[in-house]
């Protein structure tokens, strides 16, 4: 199966990290969906990263639902607690990590694909403040019960939410001050030691397979 899209994006990324955690050999073409988007419409029409093209041709959009397929292709080996308690507190933190890309994500684009002239700050204030919500709630559940960092051991939870700091801090540090969420700004940097991380770093390089 290949991956596409660039690992600049928080989305390609937590699948990229996802496939390696679940032992699921991947190729990645690393295609913009900005400045190659008619390559990318050639493989997806919707052009949306990441798109996972499957074996038999199929084409899937979207990172939780390719996550989905690939822990269903990965069985028994899976990132998702078997515990419904502890199902329903991941799930919690996800939610709240995939808030706070999607927050990131919207102020990029905010500042990067409309004219200075366009902006419209109450829109901008209001993502700011529910990214900064997202965060909060993530610091303080970190605070109440600690999240597993290391491989194995390491949890889809744990991948979307230490994506989801790294890129914000990559992309708009100035919007989530590091030093206010300490216990995120340590996972983030446990986690990206980890050589799953590293081999898929932010950014404009290719995954590539060490095995
Ligand atoms: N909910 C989607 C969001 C994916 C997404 O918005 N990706 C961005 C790149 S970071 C994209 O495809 N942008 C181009 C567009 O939406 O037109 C997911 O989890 O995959």
């Amino acid at each position: 199966m290949k991956l596409i899209g660039m690992l600049d994006s928080p989305y390609v990324r937590r699948v990229a990290v996802s496939l390696q955690l679940l032992g699921l050999r991947f190729e990645h073409q690393s295609l913009s969906v900005f400045r190659t988007f008619t390559e990318f419409q050639q493989i997806n029409p919707v052009v949306k990263a990441p798109t996972l093209l499957c074996d038999d041709g199929e084409v899937l959009m979207d990172s939780t639902l390719i996550l989905a397929y690939a822990e269903a292709l990965a069985r028994p080996r899976t990132l998702m607690p078997t515990d419904f308690r502890e199902l329903q507190h991941d799930l919690r933190l996800m939610g709240l990590a995939l808030a706070a890309t999607e927050k990131s994500v919207q102020i990029v684009y905010e500042r990067g694909l409309r004219p200075p002239e366009k902006l419209h700050e109450p829109w901008v204030s209001r993502i700011t403040g529910q990214l900064l919500a997202a965060y909060g709630e993530l610091e303080q559940e970190l605070n109440r019960r600690p999240l597993a960092a290391g491989s194995p051991g390491l949890r889809q939870a744990g991948v979307t939410l230490g994506v989801a700091w790294h890129f914000t801090q990559q992309m708009i540090p100035e919007a989530v001050p590091a030093e206010r969420f300490p216990r995120l700004a340590a996972y983030s940097a446990s986690v990206e030691a980890l050589p799953e991380f590293k081999a898929a770093p932010h950014g404009e390089g290719t995954y590539r397979s060490n095995g």
